[in-house]
């Protein structure tokens, strides 16, 4: 049976992937910091015997490291690591934004990714096989106003996902970087801090993304011969597109 280890498994993206992996057999390690939603995943999709779950931090380094260090014996072998854990906090300009947040998304999305990656790869490389899949953003290829560090960070995602491959040329692991457009998730929620009317508005009149279409990516992805690898791939939503460069034309 092969192992896939998701971060960020409590919802969104992390959570289809979980289940659709799960309905086809194969063993999950799921992490996240809401210890009852990673119990009532572990429940619904078959037992701590074919999903391990991982409740920490992904910002804490010695947290990562630990999870990674004292996994049981049957999930030790990771065949595929789905870097997915992240979020995006505000909308502000850059000149009004809260420093806080731009630390947390630093944190979160380059930090751990990194943990994640570094203490993954070893035993995929002595076993020569292994997948490595980052989520990314559109945001990383095409800013927009009050992107500023989320793109960032995700620009980061890609540029790893590039030099990830470099690095492991000749060792039989792949490297994808996913590359989403909006989807509907609770992504907008924590961006605007729990403001539901806020995070609704985000998905008004549209059809975004839903979870279960980058599951079905990483799936595809997943199952793709040995010898292929995808570097990158950018999806989505039929109704959204890049816009103009902006202009000002004064007052
Ligand atoms: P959700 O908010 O639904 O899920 C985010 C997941 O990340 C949760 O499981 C959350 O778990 C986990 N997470 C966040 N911070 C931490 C942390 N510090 N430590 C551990 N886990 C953490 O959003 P999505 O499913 O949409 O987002 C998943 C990924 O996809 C993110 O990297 C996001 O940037 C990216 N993305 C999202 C898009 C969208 O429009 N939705 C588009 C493009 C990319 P918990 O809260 O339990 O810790
Ligand atoms: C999430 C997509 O456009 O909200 O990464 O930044 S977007």
């Amino acid at each position: 049976m092969k192992t896939i280890l998701i971060t960020g498994a409590t919802s969104g993206f992390g959570a289809a992937m979980a289940r659709l992996f799960a309905n086809n057999n194969w063993q999950l390690i799921i992490t996240g910091r809401r210890q009852q939603r990673l119990d009532e995943l572990q429940q619904e999709l078959g037992g701590p015997d074919k999903v391990h779950t991982c409740c920490f931090d992904i910002s804490d380094r010695a947290a990562v490291e630990q999870a990674i260090d004292t996994l049981p014996a049957a999930f030790a072998d990771i065949d595929v690591l789905v870097n997915n854990a992240g979020l995006a906090l505000g909308l502000e300009p850059a000149d009004k934004t809260d420093l806080d947040d731009w630390e947390k998304m630093v944190d979160t999305n380059i930090k751990g990714l990194m943990y994640c990656t570094r203490y993954v790869l070893p035993k995929m490389r002595e076993r020569k096989q292994g997948y490595v899949l980052n989520i990314g953003s559109v945001a990383g290829n095409w800013p927009y106003p009050g992107g500023n560090v989320y793109g960032a960070t995700k620009a980061f995602v890609k540029q790893l996902s590039l030099s990830l491959r470099a690095d492991l040329l000749g060792t039989n692991i792949r490297v994808t970087n996913i590359e989403p457009g909006i989807a509907e998730t609770e992504f907008s929620l924590v961006r605007f801090k729990d403001n539901e009317a806020a995070a609704g508005d985000v998905y008004q009149n549209t059809k975004a993304l839903a979870a279960e279409d980058i599951a079905n990516t990483v799936w595809w992805l997943v199952n793709t011969p040995e010898h292929v690898n995808v570097t990158t791939m950018e999806v989505m939503p039929t109704q959204q597109a890049t816009g103009p460069l902006a202009i000002y034309r004064g007052e």
